[in-house]
């Protein structure tokens, strides 16, 4: 009897130690949080360089503080989906062993249970002195340790990931016998890189997105679909 691809990447979560999980936006998207690049996502409708990058917050901050506003309001009024519950099990089941590294924001992965998230983009609830980088949790506009300007605590184009939570990513990507890459167009780079650096060192790679990417030609497996619809199923299919 032929295995199905689903029970197939069931069968090798079974028979692996060591895995590790990249999600991209995808992942919150049957939450109802807008993807960026998907035909109704964000890109589709701002302009990342204007909202997400330094030149276009010094460029106008308000701007770009109402922007992240708007998305803060969204994500505080959504829940977390079923894929983002699979996720934390699967950190459950597998423990130390398992690695989440996120390019979301949204910490919809914590609400959802998840312990150990490596946020490689940030997190969009805090902001970050420009100055001192110094991060605080309010709405406060000026930096009360050096009057520096505050701005959201995420990863803009043209700026460095945090170090160490991208060598924390990378050293799981390394040392990992399954990465399952789910809900990223793969795109956006070094994060885009991650499956590479799993793949070389000998993982075997899954890819869960309805669409293609441009990871899809070099990944072993495929599985076409939602996550909130398909993590819970191969859950269901491991023994
Ligand atoms: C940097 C802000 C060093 C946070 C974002 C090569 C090497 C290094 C850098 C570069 C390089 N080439 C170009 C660069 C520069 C740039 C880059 O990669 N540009 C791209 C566009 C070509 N990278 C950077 O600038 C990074 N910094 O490299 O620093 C440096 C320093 C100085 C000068 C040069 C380099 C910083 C990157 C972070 C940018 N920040 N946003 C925020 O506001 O949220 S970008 C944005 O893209 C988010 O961070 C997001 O996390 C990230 C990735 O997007 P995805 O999560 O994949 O979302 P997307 O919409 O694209 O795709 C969704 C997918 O889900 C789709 O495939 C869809 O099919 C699927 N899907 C939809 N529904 C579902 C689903 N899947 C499952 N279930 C569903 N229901």
């Amino acid at each position: 009897m032929s295995t199905s691809p689903l029970h197939a990447v069931a069968h090798l979560l079974d028979t692996s130690a060591r895995i590790c999980v990249l999600t991209g936006a995808g992942v919150s998207a049957e939450s109802g949080v807008a993807t960026f690049r998907d035909p109704d996502g964000l890109w589709a409708r701002f302009s990342p360089y204007e909202l997400a990058s330094m030149d276009g917050f010094l460029a106008n901050p308000d701007r770009v503080r109402d922007w992240y506003n708007y998305r803060r309001a969204i994500i505080n009024s959504v829940e977390p989906n079923a894929g983002h519950v699979a996720i934390a099990k699967l950190e459950k089941m597998f423990g130390a062993s398992f690695t989440l590294a996120t390019q979301n924001v949204d910490r919809l992965h914590q609400r959802a249970g998840s312990i150990r998230v490596l946020e490689v983009h940030g997190n969009i609830h805090e902001n970050r002195c420009n100055g001192c980088h110094g991060v605080r949790s309010d709405d406060e506009l000026t930096c009360p340790s050096c009057s520096g300007s505050m701005r959201p605590n995420v990863v803009w184009f043209g700026e460095d990931l945090p170090e160490d939570v991208f060598a924390a990513a990378e050293e799981a990507a390394r040392t990992c016998d399954v990465m399952l890459v789910i809900g990223t167009s793969a795109d956006v780079w070094p994060a885009a890189g991650l499956p590479y650096t799993a793949k070389m060192a000998g993982a075997q790679i899954v890819e869960i997105n309805p669409n293609q990417t441009s990871l899809t030609p070099h990944v072993h497996h495929v599985l076409s679909g939602t996550s909130a619809v398909i993590l819970p199923q191969i859950l269901e299919a491991m023994t």
